[in-house]
């Protein structure tokens, strides 16, 4: 069975970063109960979550896809590139290494949330949080295993991911300002709905994919093009620049 590597919400998120957004309160007990409506989503599509406790003192812990690379291969642990975000690393670790050979990015910084997978190849955002020497770094550890690595540029969104998703072999969901849409011409591309410029997030979970309820407009696009939506409450953990991908590491 897939495992998915989740993390309990910090009772201190109301301090997270932000880039884009303004802050805006949070409510903790309405973030958890969606954090638990989101677990209970992932177990009912078959896999097992593993639920690690809050870090207190690391107000973004929640999302653990920042911390680490996962491939069938090995696990790249990252570097994040807000400060803050560092001590998330080595808990992540832990958990990773009954699993993964774990290899680490250790001088340029990156966040998970700008690495996008499609098959062997690797796609990272050059965001405000992942630079060129943590790809160096990446293609280096990556390229002996018949990867390949390349940045691209993004702009007015904190990862790439946020702006771009991958929906199955052939197909992408991307909001199409934030991400230059000719990066991926071998790709069908399905576009967010240009009222939602959130959701353009989603997590494709064996034949579903994971996607925030608020965004209608965008799931009926996804449905038409043929995909089966399991939509979860994410907009308290929104608040905080979080998405679907975020809060797990799927193994
Ligand atoms: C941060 O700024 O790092 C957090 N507040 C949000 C991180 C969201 N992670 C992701 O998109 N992968």
């Amino acid at each position: 069975m897939s495992l998915a590597i989740t993390r309990e919400v910090s009772s201190t998120i109301g301090n997270c970063e932000l880039t884009h957004l303004d802050r805006e309160p949070i409510d903790l007990s309405r973030a958890r109960d969606q954090h638990a409506a989101y677990c209970a989503l992932l177990e009912s599509l078959g896999l097992e979550v593993v639920r690690l406790p809050e870090l207190v003192n690391c107000p973004d812990a929640v999302f653990v896809e920042d911390t680490a690379l996962v491939l069938p291969e090995l696990a790249v642990l990252t570097r994040p590139g807000a400060p803050s975000r560092r001590d998330e690393v080595p808990s992540i670790a832990a958990a990773l290494s009954p699993h993964r050979e774990l290899a680490h990015v250790r001088e340029g910084s990156l966040d998970g949330g700008d690495i996008l997978c499609l098959g062997r190849r690797l796609f990272v955002g050059l965001s405000e949080r992942s630079n060129p020497r943590a790809i160096e770094e990446l293609a280096d550890l990556l390229q002996p295993r018949g990867y390949r690595v390349q940045g691209l540029k993004i702009s007015g969104c904190l990862h790439l991911k946020t702006a771009v998703s991958v929906l199955d072999e052939e197909t992408i969901l991307i909001h199409p300002d934030w991400v230059d849409s000719r990066y991926f011409p071998h790709c069908r591309q399905i576009e967010i709905d240009p009222c939602e410029a959130f959701a353009g997030n989603a997590l494709r979970i064996g034949s579903s994919v994971v996607h925030a309820e608020e965004f209608t407009r965008t799931r009926e696009r996804l449905e038409a093009g043929g995909f089966t939506v399991a939509s979860v409450p994410a907009d308290e953990l929104g608040k905080a620049e979080g998405g679907v991908t975020c809060c797990s590491l799927i193994l």
